[in-house]
């Protein structure tokens, strides 16, 4: 038995809108673990600033990243809701990992590769330790589980090494080794535009993705607009090899209905996209269409909102403080 608290920490930027990748892939599977961890869910501006965002504009989108978790069921009663930069703590912890990450473990982190392209020297810095903030952002809740995308991955496996040299280089057993919780039938949901691209928030294409923002209407018609190949639909996953575009809208019909993609396939074998993608609009309608509605009535009430990052705030603040304090005495950093 573990000697760590079970604990769920996760959260998304506000660099833009929420998408249907950041729901299925995070958000949608964060609501059902609120009865049985503790669950901490952030609205992580500190990381979003690692790329210009507008001020307004920020504030904005954070207010809007905390409707969408409410929106979609994490339920402020159950789960500590707050935007990272009001816990000081989270930035301290990543100074003393930005000391203890080594530059040979950032230099292979595909996000950062992806995100600066071809002008690294460009990107700013922040963006290059972005996964120290990561690990600062689980471990300052000795998180034992985090919730994500498929994406992730790879932020996770920096912060348990993260973890263990921190561990190992003081001698003690303080950070525990964090489990990623990659599950749901899409945990990496592709582009409507190019199935071998990730659905991004920050994707110049408005009509690559969902934003849980769209109202009906986009919603249907972003999904009939979707691109396909012209090969009616195959009746076994096996099927689907090479034909990314098909297998995404499986996989995102699987998620949302909450069933397996080999039985979706089963039900429309030889049937053509047209069929399909009518009956997912449907789906997708039903599903996203309330969540955008209540979005858009809390975003009516930012006191509301306010309020309830304030409250999360201090409730975050009262756990992470003095496990940083201990790992700042770990270090030997003096507070007399
Ligand atoms: N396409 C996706 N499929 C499945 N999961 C996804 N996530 C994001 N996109 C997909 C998951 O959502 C959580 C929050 O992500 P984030 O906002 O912190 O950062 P991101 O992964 O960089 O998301 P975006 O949409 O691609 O943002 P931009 O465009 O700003 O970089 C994470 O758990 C992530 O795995």
């Amino acid at each position: 038995m573990s000697a760590f608290k079970q604990r769920v920490f996760s959260g998304v930027q506000p660099s833009g809108n929420l998408t249907l990748g950041n729901y299925l892939g995070a958000i949608k599977n964060w609501v059902g673990l609120q009865d049985s961890y503790e669950t901490i869910f952030c609205v992580v501006d500190l990381h979003a600033i690692t790329t210009w965002q507008e001020p307004e504009v920020l504030r904005n989108a954070t207010r809007e990243v905390a409707a969408g978790m409410i929106a979609s069921g994490v339920d402020p009663k159950k789960s500590i809701i707050f935007n990272q930069s009001q816990v000081s703590a989270h930035a301290e912890l990543a100074w003393i990992f930005n000391c203890v990450a080594r530059m040979g473990w950032l230099n292979r982190m595909t996000q950062f590769k992806e995100k600066a392209g071809k002008h690294k020297e460009r990107a700013s810095v922040g963006l290059y330790v972005y996964p120290d903030l990561m690990a600062a952002d689980i471990l300052t809740y000795l998180a034992t589980h985090v919730p994500v995308g498929a994406d992730q991955k790879q932020h996770l496996e920096l912060t348990r090494d993260i973890a263990q040299k921190f561990n190992n280089d003081y001698g003690v057993n303080f950070f525990p080794e964090v489990e990623p919780l990659i599950f749901g039938a899409a945990t990496r949901v592709m582009s409507l535009r190019d199935g071998t691209a990730k659905m991004s928030k920050s994707d110049p294409s408005e009509n690559s993705r969902i934003n849980l923002t769209d109202d009906r209407d986009s919603i249907a018609k972003k999904i009939r607009k979707a691109r396909t190949d012209s090969e009616p639909l195959p009746g076994t996953l096996e099927g689907l090899e090479g034909r990314a575009e098909a297998m995404n809208l499986i996989n995102i019909f699987a998620a949302l209905s909450e069933r397996e993609a080999k039985d979706i396939c089963q039900e429309y074998e030889g049937k053509g996209f047209a069929e399909f993608k009518n009956d997912l609009a449907d789906l997708s309608v039903s599903v996203l269409g309330p969540i955008s509605e209540e979005m858009s009535r809390l975003m009516g009430d930012k006191s509301y909102l306010d309020s309830i990052l304030r409250e999360g705030a201090r409730n975050a603040d009262e756990i992470a403080t003095p496990i940083l304090k201990q790992a700042q005495d770990i270090v030997g950093l003096l507070r007399p």
